[in-house]
């Protein structure tokens, strides 16, 4: 029996500087599944047709995954927004992947997920989809964002950095409506379907909590955090922090690195508040 039942991974980015498909690979080794879901955004066609930065790593977890598709695993492919140009496809089998638009899974106890890349929800990629034509620039504040969100959630976990949690959630008060907007919008939209839960990717922010009367999990990406969801055979769906060098996340940083972290933006003369709205590059 493989190691979990199911495996969900989202915003891999291949083709660009940022993908650390090294850790990817490294996660996949560990984690033998019955099904594998790609949600979205894995091979970055949008940035590819900027400049395509396609290393060795790439090659391997392309292999990986088509090895595992032979042997059996059951791989679904939602395509996101930068790998759109495969949502056509949706319905298709390519050998043993099947591509579809969204797809429902249903775990060993028998809750159902709904599957979506979720670029659809984000209200500004959505509804202003010029400003994404900024493109790497913002990108960049926005991983640098991501950082800071990531210390300031570890730091809340300890008491005594409250004050400093309390000024990084006003600093960057827009990037957390913005994450806040997506999860309440896509839930909405699961809570319609009916299901039990869902899980998406997109906005980078991995997540597990409930909204409304739905689950809501994201799977991260393979970007910045290193996160994936798995299913594992006692019915437990967990997020996995997976980390750059493969080490488990969680421990919270000291407070000079979490200062450090929230100083330095600013300091750097970035108004980061104004940046979150302009970085639709999910
Ligand atoms: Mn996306």
């Amino acid at each position: 029996m493989p190691a979990v039942r199911a495996i969900f991974v989202s915003d891999v980015h291949l083709g660009t500087r940022a993908c650390q498909a090294e850790s990817l690979l490294g996660f996949l080794r560990e984690h033998e599944s019955e099904y594998l879901y790609l949600l979205g955004d894995i091979i970055d066609f949008w940035s590819m047709s900027r400049s395509v930065q396609w290393a060795g790593a790439h090659n391997t977890v392309v292999q990986k995954v088509l090895r595992r598709a032979r042997h059996g695993c059951k791989v679904f492919f939602i395509p996101g927004n930068h790998d759109e140009a495969l949502r056509e496809y949706a319905g298709i089998a390519f050998g043993d992947i099947r591509v579809e638009s969204e797809w429902i899974h249903e775990t060993l106890d028998g809750r159902r997920y709904w599957l979506v890349h979720g670029d659809e929800y984000d209200q500004v990629t959505r509804h202003h989809r010029w400003v994404a034509v900024l493109g790497d620039v913002g990108y960049d504040a926005l991983v640098r964002i991501n950082l800071v969100l990531s210390r300031v959630r570890r730091a809340l976990r300890r008491p005594g950095y409250w004050s400093l949690a309390g000024y990084a959630k006003q600093k960057v008060k827009k990037a957390v409506s913005f994450i806040f907007d997506f999860e309440d919008a896509v839930a909405h939209a699961a809570q319609q379907r009916g299901v039990d839960g869902v899980v998406c990717g997109h906005i980078h922010w991995a997540a597990d909590r409930r909204i409304g009367k739905v689950r809501y999990l994201n799977c991260g990406d393979w970007v910045d955090t290193c996160s994936a969801i798995v299913e594992h055979y006692d019915g437990r769906i967990e997020v996995v922090h997976w980390g750059v060098d493969g080490a488990a996340l969680g421990k919270a940083l000291p407070a000079p690195a979490v200062a450090a972290a929230l100083v330095q933006p600013e300091r750097a003369g970035r108004p980061q508040e104004e940046r979150i709205y302009l970085t639709p590059d999910l």
